[in-house]
């Protein structure tokens, strides 16, 4: 199994990586403590090509492949994990969305202006519906060539600033197979913003809730075949947890290089602490650690691209990346004692950031449900 990028592929991450250096980190603690991404980064960031990266290139896009897909989004995290988030909720349930499941007439409408920075957002959760997805209630009523959706969708990310919204639906009865998937214009009359949530980290990527109240769809943007949106919502899911793996691995090597910085210039007892084996464990675990949530993250990533099963592989990467970066960045924190805890030093950023990669995209508890169940049956 081998993971390397093609050399347009690795022009590209070095390009990333650049632009990270250049325009992202000088101003991500500003991202953090302002909680909003400058339109003007935005736009920049469409001149790279980042919210193409999944469309395919003949409607605008990169076409990027999985694990390439990662290692920029490794980049992106590195330097801001809320605008990471952003681009990888936009490309890997929004673009592949419409690449994977939307009609030709959809494609050749909304890729190239998604990939052009017209942001997509993913509306499955609801208040009473988490890990339980296939329980959702919001409403979608046949009348005529419409749907008129109903209901409420929270913890939204991307849900104000985007344009458009993968909105999942109750068109049928009970259980999973009564569930479709809609793209709704965001000026769509009867879709609002409600609610924007005040977060622990990732500050910067907008949360909200999204209501719906009689909201017009002309039958046309069903994505998908009417019933198939759960399993269409648990597909993206395989991809998108992938993603949040290589976030995970991102803000895990941001405390990481900023942590074994720290310990080669901060004296003690006369020398630098980086000296004492105490930290140099600490130094060694998260090492380990990060290398080994990275090729767990591109095993998955490295099988998606081959179209081979990848649920559980996406699972393992997801639960191991994001419980490997809280521990990562604890560590970095812990080694850079007092300091670690106030604002001046990034660590503090990274700390908060990791610990939402272990909630979203599924639980932690969901991710091993999935990996128990693939390791269980017949
Ligand atoms: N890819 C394609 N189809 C899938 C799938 C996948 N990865 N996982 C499940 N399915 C299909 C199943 O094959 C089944 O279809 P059929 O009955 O037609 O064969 C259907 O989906 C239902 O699957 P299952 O019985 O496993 O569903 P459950 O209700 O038990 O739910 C979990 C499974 C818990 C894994 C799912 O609800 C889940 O992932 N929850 C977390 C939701 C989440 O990540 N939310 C975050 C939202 S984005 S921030």
């Amino acid at each position: 199994m081998r993971f390397d990028l093609t050399d347009d592929q690795r022009a590209l991450r070095d390009a990333v990586r650049e632009f990270c250096r250049e325009e992202i980190l000088p101003i991500a603690r500003q991202i953090d403590e302002t909680e909003t991404i400058p339109a003007g980064l935005r736009q920049k960031m469409a001149g790279l090509g980042i919210w193409g990266l999944l469309a395919p290139p003949e409607h605008g896009g990169l076409g990027l492949d999985a694990v390439a897909y990662c290692a920029v989004i490794e980049e992106l995290a590195r330097a801001c994990a809320a605008l990471s988030i952003s681009i990888a909720v936009h490309n890997s349930v929004g673009c592949l969305a419409v690449a994977q499941f939307g009609s030709e007439e959809q494609k050749k409408h909304l890729l190239p202006r998604m990939a052009a920075g017209d942001i997509a957002a993913f509306a499955l959760t609801e208040p009473d519906s988490g890990s339980d997805a296939a329980s959702i209630r919001t409403t979608a009523r046949a009348e005529g060539d419409s749907f008129v959706l109903d209901g409420t969708k929270v913890f939204v990310t991307n849900g104000e600033a985007s344009g458009l919204v993968i909105v999942f639906a109750r068109t049928g009865g009970e259980g999973h197979r009564g569930i479709s998937a809609f793209v709704v214009e965001k000026s769509t009359p009867g879709l609002r913003v409600g609610t924007k949530e005040l977060k622990m980290g990732l500050r910067g990527s907008d949360t909200v809730e999204l209501v719906l109240e009689g909201c017009r769809v002309p039958r046309t943007q069903i994505l998908g075949r009417e019933g198939e949106g759960f399993r269409l919502a648990m597909s993206l899911l395989d991809g998108g947890r992938i993603g949040v793996a290589a976030q995970a691995v991102g803000i895990a090597r941001a405390a990481f290089e900023e942590a074994r910085r720290y310990a080669m210039t901060r004296e003690q007892f006369g020398g630098p602490i980086g000296n004492f084996q105490a930290v140099q464990w600490m130094i060694a675990d998260m090492a380990t650690a990060i290398e080994g949530a990275r090729l767990l993250m591109m095993r998955a990533a490295w099988m998606k691209d081959r179209g081979l099963p990848c649920t559980r592989e996406a699972s393992m990467a997801k639960l191991y990346a994001s419980e490997k970066a809280s521990f990562v960045c604890d560590r970095a924190v812990q080694i850079h004692g007092g300091y670690g805890y106030i604002r001046d030093y990034p660590v503090e950023r990274y700390y908060r950031d990791a610990r939402v990669t272990s909630l979203y995209e599924g639980t932690s508890e969901i991710q091993r449900i999935v990996i128990a169940r693939s390791l269980l049956k017949d």
